[in-house]
């Protein structure tokens, strides 16, 4: 396994300070402009000269530390300045860059030959577009390529300089190199080698509720396994019904089932607002989560009591097509899960949907737009970088977005990610960022059961090993860990305030071994693909045989004709991707109770732990029928266990009484 990066900068959570240092001729430079993949023993060649590229410029704010300050108090339930939030013009006035000093940037920038592009009202950045060779010259460093997990990569070759006479107006570049692309949905499609947006179907059976249809069953005689069915596997024997054989699992849960096994009733989010943020933009979303909705008998969108759905996409957004280093496609499938789990917990909200027009650094702008115009209260990312280690520079302005958010009451929640504490693809345990940020709620997952009346039978951590079964042996053998919520302890960020009642430090494994860092997750909610929700979309399902059928119903015996075309279909998704607008959504329930936005709401969680119903250890399994080809049954089906809170993949992880690495607080208790 490749290491991305070694442990740079170690950031106090209470002062983000500028990192630009005096050098020679005039030149200030800025410190951890170059991510640590850029190395020689990575090198390939240089970059070309004459290839266009667009960058944002990032200016810090004045007195960032007051700033910091107030984004503290104004989150804090015990402070006397709680909720008295800023709007944006005020916390412009109060801490943006001033006209001049966007001013003294851009001519900078024209200067260079440049072409300046935008800049936000907030005067955060300025963003600009030129060439390789423009770049060179300007920050004084080569543009190099560079081999990085299997990709091949633009870089400055060593940090960027500016002139001296910037060096206390800007603090970061983004975008000179292409670290971003490495950001990607939090989602688990849970099949094998299921493409999410090329057609995906679940096999039966399929469970309506927890433990509906146990693998022994002897009423489907239509399909194997014949009794006695497949035995829990050794280590996840935990059976808290006290069944005869492992159970199916389920169709997918809908929003009754998650209101009912946490409690929340009573709310509907009437005039709350949630912002999603992801890259690219679903064309079908609209009709699709209208269909979903009425096939949940929830209000549609732009009807009573069903909000507003408003889509804010650049030009361009639609339509990309799938390329190697690009999935839009595959964010597709995210922004359904999102739109259709905010609606879902909290129907009468409106949302406002941000497409970032690529996935490689314009999420950062997308954040800056969302809180700079303050589209909404909450704001739900499910998506993230695969460890904390980019480049310093880029965490910096986010960092100071994610203050203007918190002083203005919104609430920024960050998927905690989908592979454990990430031993599987690095060698060496990590959470990721911005889910590491404390300056977001970071949201682990659970594996969820549900009864016929939507109470919660059992919940648990969420981490998944697969088992391969045989359907005439019944014997289930171990393949591999498979995925699991993100968390653990933080190398880039120190403990905040409101986490100073946990003890937890970064273990052996970790590049941080001791550090008492900040803690992830904060909080959780159902996660797992096994366990997951019902989403509703288009997608295309191409013919792959003359009769090959499809489940109709919840039983094999059931199967209908698969027919080929593109339409709206439904299928079981999960990852901390569910979790997070999960969460969103019933914090715009919250919002509305209170009467008043909770804004960045970690403090007032920590401080009120009852809210969450403690998540503790039950190991137990399901099993499942995947489609081989994920559409049909043309080339067969197979049979896996999937364990519950198994953490055999991401060893530096547990769940068990009070906060934990993988569920944090816990799930809620009622509308907190
Ligand atoms: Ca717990």
């Amino acid at each position: 396994m490749k290491k991305l990066v070694a442990v740079s900068l170690i950031f106090s959570s209470v002062a983000l300070t500028i990192v630009a240092l005096a050098a020679p001729a005039a030149r200030s430079t800025l410190k951890g402009s170059k991510p640590s993949w850029a190395t020689p023993q990575n090198y390939v060649s240089a970059a070309n000269a004459t290839d266009k590229l667009g960058f944002r410029v990032y200016l810090g704010w004045n007195n960032p530390s007051g700033a910091e300050a107030l984004a503290r108090a104004v989150s804090d339930p015990h402070s006397n300045s709680y909720r008295h939030y800023l709007t944006p013009a005020q916390f412009r006035q109060q801490f943006a860059p001033t006209a001049n000093q966007v001013a003294q940037v851009q001519s900078w920038l024209t200067s260079q030959g440049f072409t300046v592009v935008y800049t936000p009202k907030n005067n955060h950045y300025v963003s600009a577009k030129g060439t390789v060779a423009q770049a060179q010259a300007a920050f004084s460093t080569g543009l190099r390529m560079y081999k990085v997990n299997g990709l091949t990569l633009r870089s400055p070759s060593a940090d960027v300089t500016i002139p001296s006479s910037l060096a206390g107006i800007v603090n970061a570049v983004i975008g000179l190199d292409q670290s971003a692309v490495f950001v990607h949905p939090d989602h688990v499609v849970d099949g094998p080698n299921a493409p999410p947006t090329l057609g995906f179907r679940n096999a039966c059976p399929l469970s309506a509720y927890y433990a509906e249809i146990l693998t022994g069953a002897t009423p489907l005689s239509c399909q194997p396994p014949a009794a006695p069915g497949y035995s829990f596997p050794t280590g996840f024997t935990d059976n808290p019904l006290g069944l005869t054989s492992v159970p199916w699992t389920i169709k997918g849960h809908t929003p009754a089932d998650v209101k009912g096994a946490y409690s929340i009733s009573g709310y509907d989010g009437t005039r709350q607002t949630v912002a999603i943020i992801d890259a690219y933009a679903s064309p079908t979303i609209l009709q699709d989560a209208n269909q979903w909705s009425a096939n949940r008998g929830i209000p549609q969108f732009g009807t009573a009591g069903g909000g507003t759905l408003t889509q804010v996409i650049a030009p361009g957004t639609y339509n990309v097509p799938e390329n190697p280093k690009q999935d839009p496609q595959g964010w597709y499938g995210e922004e359904t899960l999102d739109v259709e789990s905010v609606h879902g917990m909290a129907p009468n909200a409106n949302i406002v949907f941000v497409g970032s027009p690529n996935n490689y650094q314009d999420l950062d702008a997308a954040m800056v737009h969302v809180v700079d115009n303050h589209l909404g209260q909450i704001v739900s990312n499910s998506y993230g970088f695969p460890t904390e280690f980019l480049p310093p520079g880029y965490i910096l302005p986010f960092e100071q977005t994610l203050i203007q958010a918190a002083t203005e009451g919104i609430g920024v929640y960050f998927s905690s990610g989908d592979s454990g504490d990430e031993t599987v693809n690095f060698g060496f345990a990590v959470t990721d960022y911005p889910a590491s940020s404390p300056n977001v709620t970071s949201v682990g997952g659970t594996s969820l059961a549900v009864d016929a009346s939507h109470n919660r039978v059992f919940e648990t951590g969420w981490g998944v090993s697969s088992y391969n079964c045989n359907t005439s042996s019944l014997v289930c053998n171990r393949a591999a860990w498979q995925a699991g919520a993100g968390g653990g302890v933080s190398c880039v960020f120190s403990r905040p305030d409101y986490q100073s009642a946990l003890t937890i430090t970064a273990g052996a494994t970790t590049q941080c071994d001791g550090f008492a860092g900040r803690a992830v997750p904060d909080i959780a909610a159902l996660a797992d693909a096994q366990t997951g929700y019902l989403v509703g979309q288009t997608q295309t399902f191409p013919k792959t045989c003359t009769g090959g059928t499809i489940c109709s119903g919840h039983d094999q015996c059931g199967n209908v004709a698969s027919t080929p075309g593109a339409y709206y279909d439904e299928y079981r998704l999960g990852g901390t991707s569910l979790a997070c607008p999960i969460v969103a959504g019933i914090m715009a329930l919250s919002d509305q109770k209170a009467g008043a936005p909770h804004g960045f709401a970690n403090p007032f969680f920590y401080q009120n732990p009852g809210k969450f119903t403690d998540i503790t250890s039950v190991n137990t399994a399901v099993a499942r029928r995947n489609y081989v080809n994920s559409i049909d049954d043309c080339n067969g089906t197979v049979d896996r266990l999937r364990t519950f809170n198994d953490y055999s993949g991401s060893p530096t992880q547990f769940t068990g009484a009070g906060w934990d690495n993988v569920t944090g607080l816990g799930v809620f208790n009622g509308v907190p």
